[in-house]
């Protein structure tokens, strides 16, 4: 890292979006402040946050006088500045094809992320009263099945390396932890990959920590939800 001061980061860790910054953050193994913004208490909706985040949203960083929120966007740039300090240029690369290509994945994994979404619903279970999309699984699976044919030649998604896009495709895959749903015979690469980002040195503090803490608030929601349909 430069002699910058640290990275302001905004977030929280239950937010997938936000896990998926803060993979990066680790990977790169740049310091940063943890600022926790409660979105479920209003807190992203002060005037002094929207001068971070213009649409009051997690996650959001700043780096000295320099604001930016979007996950993707924020992921990009924090790899574009200071990748080549920590060595990790790799995880998103400098040339204008191979970005573009990366892109390319950031963009798609939007679409994978929304089908996860909409199949496990945590909006509508925590909020609405709703249960887990299951009319949405067919769709979903379809969406995992991309995933398993970009595995087809490689590793990790996108090459034999762990790369940005990784981390932006794996937070949609581990949103299917606060189901039940465990029927990956069809997926084993996405099984050997997802293995792979389980092993990563921060994965309990940003993933399985909060994935437990966002599990149990859904499960236990969902028996609230059809205990109130009866
Ligand atoms: N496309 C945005 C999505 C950010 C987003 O929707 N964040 C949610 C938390 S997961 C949020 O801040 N919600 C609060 C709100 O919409 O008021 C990104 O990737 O950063």
């Amino acid at each position: 890292m430069s002699a910058k001061t640290k990275i302001d980061f905004y977030t929280m860790d239950t937010s997938p979006p936000c896990r998926a910054v803060w993979m990066v953050l680790e990977e790169l193994g740049i310091p940063y402040n943890e600022h926790y913004v409660n979105v479920m208490k209003g807190e992203q909706k002060t005037a002094e946050y929207q001068k971070i985040s213009f649409r009051q949203k997690v996650p959001a960083i700043k780096d000295g006088e320099f604001c930016l929120a979007e996950s993707r966007a924020v992921a990009a740039y924090l790899i574009s500045e200071y990748g080549e300090n920590q060595k990790k240029q790799h995880l998103y690369p400098q040339d204008n094809k191979s970005r573009a290509k990366m892109d390319q994945h950031l963009y798609i994994g939007e679409n994978i992320t929304d089908s996860i979404v909409n199949y496990v619903n945590p909006g509508g279970v925590l909020f609405r009263g709703e249960q887990t999309r299951h009319e949405k699984l067919a769709e979903m699976k379809n969406y995992l099945g991309m995933i398993e044919r970009m595995l087809a030649d490689h590793t990790y998604t996108t090459a034999d390396n762990l790369t940005v896009a990784d981390f932006f495709y794996y937070i949609a895959v581990t949103l299917l932890n606060l189901t039940d749903f465990k029927d990956f015979d069809d997926f084993p690469k996405l099984v050997a990959w997802r293995k792979k980002m389980e092993a990563l040195p921060y994965h309990k503090k940003t993933c399985d920590e909060p994935l437990a803490k966002f599990r149990e608030a859904y499960q236990a929601k969902l028996k609230e939800n059809a205990a109130k349909k009866c």
